[in-house]
C-alpha cells in the first residue's frame, strides 16, 4: 500500500524491437490505479483493459486469465528468462521475453487489435536442439520442454495477400541463441564456443538467419517467393557448435509464436 505511488510500471509494447529486452522496454511513470499488486493486460490504443486475456509462461507450464478489468497476477515463480504470452481473439498474438526482475512490480502491456493483417502460423511454444548444452550458454536451466529435433517446419496457405505491402514473417520470441554475436552482447557466458545462426527458410529459400535472442523479430519474404492459394512452407533450422568437431551439437533454442504480417 504504501508503495502505490512510488511505484514504476514498465510498459511493454507488441513493437518490441531488437536487440534486447532493456531496449524494448520503458519507465512509463504511470501512477497504479487501484490495485498495487496486479499486472494488466490494456489495448495498446485505447488503454481499456482487456476482460479474458489468456497469459502464459509455457516453461513454467503456468498460465492465468485477466479480470473484466484487465488485471492479473503472476502467481509463479519465474527461473531466469522465460517468455510470457498473451492471447486474445482478435489481437495480434503478443510475447515478450521476462526475468523475475521484469515482473517483480507490476507491468503493463498493450496489445494490438489484429484488423485481420497477421495471420498466426503457431502459437505454440518448441524446442529445437539435442537436449545437450552448456550450463553456461544462453538460457539454460530454463529449458523444460523436449527437443522436437534441429528444425521446425510448418506448411500453411496464404490467402488474400497484398503483393503491393510489404511481408513479414515474424517470430514472436526466440531464446537460447548461441551465436557469436549473441555472446558478444552478453546473451551467454559461454567463453570458448559459439554457434553458428539459426537459419529460416521459405518455400525451400533461405531468407534470413537469426544472430540475436528477442522479440518480435521480422522477416521479410520476398514476394516472388509466396505461392497464391497453395501450400507454403515456412522451416526454421537451428545452429550448431562450431568448436565442437567431434559429433554434432546443435545450438538448443526455444521460439513461440509464428505469424505473418502484412
Ligand atoms: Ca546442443
Ligand atoms: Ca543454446
Amino acid at each position: 500500500m504504501k508503495k502505490l505511488l512510488s511505484l514504476t510500471i514498465l510498459i511493454l509494447y507488441l513493437t518490441v524491437t531488437l536487440p534486447s529486452l532493456a531496449e524494448a522496454t520503458f519507465e512509463g511513470g504511470v501512477s497504479a490505479q487501484g490495485r498495487g499488486n496486479s499486472s494488466r493486460i490494456v489495448d495498446k490504443k485505447t488503454g481499456a483493459g482487456i476482460d479474458g486475456a489468456k497469459v502464459t509462461l509455457p516453461k513454467e507450464r503456468y498460465s492465468t486469465t485477466t479480470d473484466e478489468e484487465g488485471y492479473f497476477e503472476l502467481d509463479t515463480a519465474i527461473n531466469g528468462t522465460s517468455i510470457m504470452s498473451v492471447q486474445k481473439e482478435n489481437y495480434k498474438p503478443f510475447s515478450v521475453t521476462i526475468t523475475d526482475r521484469t515482473v517483480s512490480a507490476p507491468i503493463v502491456i498493450g496489445i494490438e487489435k489484429s484488423n485481420g493483417d497477421a495471420m498466426v502460423l503457431d502459437n505454440n511454444m518448441y524446442h529445437l536442439g539435442d537436449n545437450n548444452y552448456s550450463d553456461l550458454s544462453a538460457n539454460a536451466g530454463e529449458f523444460r520442454m523436449a527437443s522436437i529435433g534441429p528444425f521446425y517446419t510448418k506448411k500453411f496457405q496464404m490467402k488474400n495477400v497484398k503483393f503491393n505491402k510489404p511481408i513479414y514473417l515474424v517470430i514472436g520470441s526466440i531464446i537460447g541463441i548461441d551465436t557469436q554475436m549473441a555472446r558478444s552482447i552478453g546473451q551467454n557466458q559461454i567463453a570458448n564456443a559459439f554457434a553458428s545462426p539459426p537459419e529460416v527458410y521459405f518455400n525451400g529459400n533461405r531468407i534470413s538467419e537469426i544472430q540475436i535472442n528477442g522479440d518480435g523479430q521480422r522477416i521479410r519474404i520476398p514476394n516472388e517467393l509466396i505461392k497464391k492459394n497453395q501450400p507454403n512452407e515456412v522451416t526454421i533450422k537451428t545452429g550448431r557448435n562450431l568448436m565442437q568437431t567431434a559429433y554434432i551439437d546443435y545450438d538448443d533454442i526455444e521460439f513461440m509464436n509464428l505469424f505473418v504480417e502484412n
